[in-house]
């Protein structure tokens, strides 16, 4: 049997038969590797696959068909081993909440620099701006707004809670296959809810001691969005977002705008750190290219580094 992976529970698979709409529930059969990466799961998410079916129902993996793409993320910087979150993917959404909890500005950027690692296009969806009361808020959604823009990704603004947002949300999505990811607590089990009207998941208040979500999704799944092929994937929140290991002169390619005023740099292979002629530290000086992003890629450097001592040692 031919089918699509939907649903991913450590070692279990759900793959939904292409012909029929049947679902079978899969265990892996032989050995499915990335060339070179470490993963804790060899089949993800949205992969198309060989099944051999058992007598009582249940089935094996067998072979996976080619992915066009997936997303990769580490469990935390220092871990070996990453995740495939999906594979076969049109659009990785990043929810993204200012406040309640607050996402930070480095988990955004880690986020935007696998998915241009990966070929895979981006959208900044920013939810709960019903929760932006204060002039100064609202000042804070337009600067991120505005910043993210600038450098070419698209960003949409919504509120599950009062529907601002959502139809707009739900044409830039008609028809593809879209992950959702973000911290636990912004809100992506609620706003598939909104966009497949009566699939009911589970979710959950945040904590008001810590400001966080409460991990309330515990793995991924896909749900049929539309009947053009549309399909939105619910992943669990993450903390932090480990990007997998780059080599130093890669890691501006993933950042755009840094990497178009690197042209101007005086050395080919310059880290934008502490050469001399830099236009990209002359750039951000002059706040042509923002702070916040240029910390993000030292954070990023910085692992890549670290990537080294440990081969090293
Ligand atoms: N005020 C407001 N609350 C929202 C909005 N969207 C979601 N929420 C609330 O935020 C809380 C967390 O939502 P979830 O959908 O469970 O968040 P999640 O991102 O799926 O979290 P995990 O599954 O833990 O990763 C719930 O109480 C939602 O009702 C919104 O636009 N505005
Ligand atoms: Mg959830
Ligand atoms: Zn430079």
């Amino acid at each position: 049997m031919k089918g699509l992976v939907i649903r991913n529970t450590g070692s279990r698979y759900v793959v939904r038969d292409l012909a029929t709409g049947e679902e079978c529930a899969c265990a892996v059969k032989g050995k499915f590797r990335l060339k070179g990466i470490r993963t804790t799961n060899p089949v993800a998410v949205g992969d198309y696959v060989t099944v051999s079916v058992n007598d009582d129902g249940t089935g094996y993996i067998t072979a996976i068909e080619p992915r066009k793409n997936y997303i990769i993320r580490r469990a935390s910087n220092l871990s070996k081993e990453s995740h495939i979150l999906a594979a076969n993917v049109d659009v990785a959404v990043l929810v993204v909440t200012l406040l309640h909890p607050t996402t930070s500005t480095t988990f955004i950027d880690r986020f935007l620099a696998t998915a241009e690692a990966y070929g895979v296009k981006a959208l900044i969806a920013i939810n709960k701006i019903d929760l932006l009361e204060d002039e100064e808020d609202r000042e804070l959604l337009d600067a991120v707004a505005y910043l993210y823009r600038s450098i070419g990704y698209d960003v949409a603004l919504m509120s599950a809670e009062t529907g601002e947002g959502i139809e707009e949300l739900r044409r830039k999505l008609a028809g593809k296959i879209c992950l959702f990811s973000g911290n636990s607590g912004v809100g992506k089990s609620t706003l598939i809810n909104c966009l497949i009207p009566g699939l009911d998941l589970k979710t959950e208040e945040i904590s008001d001691v810590h400001d966080t979500g409460v991990h309330t999704t515990t793995f991924s799944e896909m749900y049929e969005f539309s009947e053009a092929g549309g399909w939105l994937i619910d992943t669990p929140g993450v903390r932090g977002f480990g990007t997998i290991e780059m080599e130093r002169h890669e890691v501006a390619h993933y950042f755009p705008e840094i990497f178009r005023i690197s042209a101007d740099c005086r050395y080919g292979d310059c880290t934008h750190t502490h050469e001399p002629g830099c236009a990209v530290r002359d750039a951000v000086e002059n706040s042509l290219i923002s702070a916040s992003r240029f910390a993000s890629y030292l954070s990023i450097l910085e692992d890549a580094d670290e990537g080294k001592y440990r081969k090293a040692f």
